[in-house]
């Protein structure tokens, strides 16, 4: 049977960071970026072949998790074991653009179900590891929790409430050796994003980025969270907002 003292870390043990949403675009980047760092990347995502590839390539670790399926999380929980030094809730993403008028419903489910309650379960899950492991939790929300623009309704009402979620732990926590952080990006350009909200149309989703000389890409808020988790441990960032140089505000973006 293993004791406490048993449960110690190995010294010169990797820390271990589990990063969801990691088949793609910030996901994947804080995998590499975490695992450069010196993490034990645990890359949780649905797409299996991806998180393989990319456990294969930085030395970590893959887990085929859906956020959405408490069997998943339980699977990813048996896999991180007794102690977690961070977690990245970075699955989620945004499903459409219509008007409420004219809203897809399914889709505001969607969106609720992976980018809230899907960061609540996960986090709810690892809480005990993360408490044991002294860990930090970094939240990937967006400045669309800032203020709600045209056809973000259910996207932008996801981003805030995860937001709360955040606001919430940090006040649960203040008492225990976890930190609880939040990157909120902007204008990221990365391969999936702007596809998956326009279900595939390539034309309207290059037009969001359309003469915008340089918006973020992935690596830009992966090295934020990689500094986040960097900081010494009584440092909480408790939120980076992150935006390209172009963009002043969700609507004010310079196209050249
Ligand atoms: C992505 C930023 O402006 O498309 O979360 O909502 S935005």
């Amino acid at each position: 049977m293993s004791t406490p003292q048993n449960d110690r870390p190995t010294p010169g043990a990797r820390p271990i960071a589990v990063v969801t949403g990691a088949s793609s675009g910030i996901g994947a980047a804080t995998a590499r970026a975490l695992a450069a760092s010196g993490y034990d990347v645990v890359c949780a995502a649905r797409r299996a072949d991806r998180v393989q590839d990319l456990a294969a390539e930085i030395g970590g670790r893959a887990i085929a998790c859906d956020i959405t399926v408490d069997a998943d999380v339980s699977v990813l929980v048996g896999a991180v074991g007794p102690r977690l030094d961070l977690l990245v809730n970075n699955a989620g993403g945004a499903v459409g653009m219509e008007p409420v008028r004219e809203a897809d419903l399914d889709a505001w489910t969607t969106m609720f179900a992976t980018n809230v309650i899907g960061t609540g379960r996960v986090t709810k899950a690892l809480l005990p590891a993360l408490v044991e492991g002294r860990g930090t939790i970094v939240v990937v929300t967006s400045t669309a929790a800032d203020a709600p623009y045209e056809g973000g309704a259910g996207y932008c009402g996801a981003k805030a409430a995860e937001r709360s979620i955040v606001g919430a732990m940090r006040l649960e926590l203040v008492d225990q050796p976890v930190r609880v952080c939040e990157v909120a990006p902007g204008m990221v350009h990365t391969e999936e994003f702007s596809l998956t909200r326009f279900h595939g149309d390539q034309q309207r989703a290059e037009a969001v980025y359309s003469g915008v000389a340089e918006p973020l890409v992935a690596d830009d808020i992966a090295e934020c969270i990689a500094w986040i988790a960097s900081r010494p441990a009584h440092v909480n960032i408790d939120r980076l907002v992150v935006r390209p140089r172009a963009q002043a505000a969700n609507h004010k973006v310079f196209r050249g």
